[in-house]
């Protein structure tokens, strides 16, 4: 047996930390996890996605707003592998606080990489990329080559990432990665993203909670796939021999229209009675369409989306069901 591998995980209470921990864990690593001290206070609101896991994994209070806080737990466990996940990840919300979108996302992202290089150099680096980078698409599908148009402080953070990371590697030899990962979704997304509202609103809908479910654009058109699937993407980029980014999606577009849609028809219920407009859930400025080209991934890493759009609409609406019964 070769000897147990460590790796570290920002965001660890957010959906793509809980799905990873479940995946390194099951791998046989030890886990630990950054969180914020305010998380640890307040258990029951911020680790409920980990909750099942807090026996097994470490967690380690830290800010990516301090160098100095990183620097002391990179020093100290000198990871295997750092999956650098957390940020502020709401794209509406950056614009309300480009600030704090900007300051979190790119110095959070820079300190992880330059406490790598002056006291682990060996740790592996997975930066969470996104298909906000690619914003206002230039091709029709976007894969590693496509050229960046973000269209918020959020998806511009996410370029920088994406360039601080690339730059590491280069400059400094890091073995430093970017996912560049499409909308993916489950059961434990956060309730402000827009398939996990509908999903929640459909169920409290069915059990005569709520009303009515405002949107905004209906017609903006996403590829969504499943977390679950995507983490495990994330964990084969560090597998391979060289440093690379990739692209992971599914290939698949639909609209938040069809989505609604299809979230109704599991509980028999049509959306047009209960879907209404709210104009002020519009962005300022909006990323229209985004699909993934995803052949290098498949490829290289071998890697393919397994859960299909309409298992992951039923599977969000039918734990919510669950839930909120
Ligand atoms: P979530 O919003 O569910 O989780 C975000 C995590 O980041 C939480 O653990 C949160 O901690 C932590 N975090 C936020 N701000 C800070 C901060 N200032 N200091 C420390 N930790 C902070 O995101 P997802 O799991 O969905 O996404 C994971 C990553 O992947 C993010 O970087 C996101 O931008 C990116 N991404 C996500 C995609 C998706 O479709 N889900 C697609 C492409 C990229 P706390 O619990 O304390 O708030
Ligand atoms: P997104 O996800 O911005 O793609 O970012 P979100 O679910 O918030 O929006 C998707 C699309 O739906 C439209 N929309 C609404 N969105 C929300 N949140 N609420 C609404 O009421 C609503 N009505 C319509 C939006 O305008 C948008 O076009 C997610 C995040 O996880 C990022 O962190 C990640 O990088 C990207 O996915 C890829």
């Amino acid at each position: 047996m070769g000897k147990i591998k460590k790796a570290l995980i920002t965001g660890i209470t957010g959906q793509d930390g809980s799905y990873l921990s479940e995946l390194l864990l099951k791998k046989n690593y030890k886990v630990y996890g950054i969180v914020r001290r305010v998380a640890l206070e307040d258990e029951t609101h911020r680790l409920w996605r980990i909750k099942h896991l807090l026996k097994k994994v470490n967690l380690l209070s830290a800010s990516l707003e301090s160098y100095a806080s990183i620097v002391k737990i990179i020093q100290k466990i000198k990871p295997d592998e750092i999956y650098h996940l957390g940020a502020q990840s709401y794209v509406s919300y950056s614009f309300e606080d480009e600030f704090s979108t900007l300051n979190t996302n790119i110095n959070g992202t820079h300190y992880m990489l330059s406490a790598i290089k002056d006291f682990s150099p060996k740790t592996k680096f997975y930066f969470a990329g996104s298909s906000e980078m690619f914003g206002k698409v230039q091709k029709n599908k976007q894969d590693e080559n496509t050229r960046f148009y973000p269209r918020s402080a959020y998806g511009i953070s996410k370029v920088a990432g994406f360039e601080l990371t690339r730059n590491y590697r280069e400059a400094y030899k890091t073995f430093a990665c970017t996912g560049i990962l499409f909308n993916h979704e489950s059961p434990r997304r956060g309730f402000e993203f827009v398939t996990r509202k509908i999903s929640s609103s459909v169920a409290k809908i069915k059990l005569g909670k709520l009303k009515k479910l405002y949107l905004g654009n209906i017609y903006a058109k996403r590829d969504w796939g499943h977390a679950k699937d995507y983490v495990k993407a994330m964990w084969l980029m560090l597998q391979q021999k060289k440093p690379m980014d990739f692209v992971i999606g599914t290939g698949q577009m639909h609209s938040v229209k069809d989505f609604a849609k299809l979230a109704f028809s599991q509980v028999g219920l049509d959306y047009k009675k209960y879907v209404k407009f709210n104009k002020a859930l519009l962005r300022p400025a909006e990323v229209d369409t985004l699909r993934a080209d995803y052949k290098k991934a498949r490829r290289i890493l071998k890697w393919n989306p397994v859960v299909k759009f309409n298992q992951l609409v039923k599977e969000m609406v039918i734990e919510d069901l669950k839930s909120f019964k």
